[in-house]
């Protein structure tokens, strides 16, 4: 099995070296061959040198530079394009850097696949699925996020802000990824309304969302506004 694990980052020096040595781990124990794609916003901090020094080390990391902080979801699709068009991967995964995504659920992502599933998302909404150390706030934020975005878009999937998932290359090169318009993190609900129209088989395997002990967040109120909005984009858009 040919994988490709996309990785977003933006200042995340102190996650992403351990977070690497789990992912290799994990391909190790389970046989797989993967490949590790960091696509790094000129991060201040270093990440992105960081990142290349993990790359000589190990040719199974590859590092995409990009100019400077242009959003998750479009560094999502950066990372896609070079897991289908240089590592020609069956699977394409896309994990936080921030250690909240555990890489010991990658076996439970490809087991769904080879049952049929072309998307899968890591669930923190369904049976087994969890959140360990958010505040009330935050889990009633996301609750109700995650309620509103499939109420409204009519997609039967629990966890629609989730960014731990994986795609078969084939709905990836059927999407028209150029038509996404959300480049933040609107792009997570965005695509997935665009899978769900196309037909393809959504699946949920549960996760444990551990809140990040290193760096800080990203999510920004602005972005909180750009989801309602892409929400609304997306139910009205004929
Ligand atoms: N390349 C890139 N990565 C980003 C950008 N915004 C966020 N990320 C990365 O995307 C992942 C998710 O961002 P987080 O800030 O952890 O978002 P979150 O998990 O919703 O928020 P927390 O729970 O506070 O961590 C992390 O790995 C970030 O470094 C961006 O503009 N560009
Ligand atoms: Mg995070």
């Amino acid at each position: 099995m040919n994988i490709s694990i996309v990785v977003p980052t933006y200042n995340e020096i102190e996650s992403l070296p351990i977070l690497v040595d789990k992912i290799l781990d994990v391909f190790g124990t389970n046989d797989l061959d993967g490949h590790i794609i960091v696509v790094d916003d000129n991060s201040p901090d270093g990440t992105g040198k960081l990142a290349d020094e993990l790359s000589r080390r190990d040719g199974r990391i590859q590092v995409i530079h990009r100019t400077g902080k242009l959003g998750i979801g479009t560094a999502h699709i950066r990372g896609f394009r070079h897991g289908i068009d240089v590592n020609d991967s069956d699977l394409i995964f896309s994990m936080d850097s921030d250690l909240s995504h555990d890489p010991e659920y990658i076996p439970d992502f490809i087991s769904m696949c080879d049952n049929g599933f072309d998307v899968v998302v890591g669930s923190r909404y369904i049976r087994g699925g969890g959140v360990e150390n958010w505040g009330l706030h935050r889990r009633a934020m996301s609750r109700g996020a995650n309620l509103v975005a499939s109420t409204v878009l009519g997609v039967a999937v629990g966890d629609m802000t989730t960014g731990y998932r994986c795609y078969r290359k084939a709905v990836l090169q059927e999407l028209d990824l150029d038509s996404i318009r959300s480049d933040g993190y609107s792009f997570l609900e965005e695509i997935l309304f665009y899978c769900d129209q196309k037909g393809f088989r959504i699946g949920e395997t549960p996760i444990i969302f551990v809140d990040r002990t290193h760096g800080s967040s990203k999510l920004s109120k602005a972005e909180m506004g750009k989801f309602i909005l892409t929400l609304l984009r997306l139910r009205f858009r004929n």
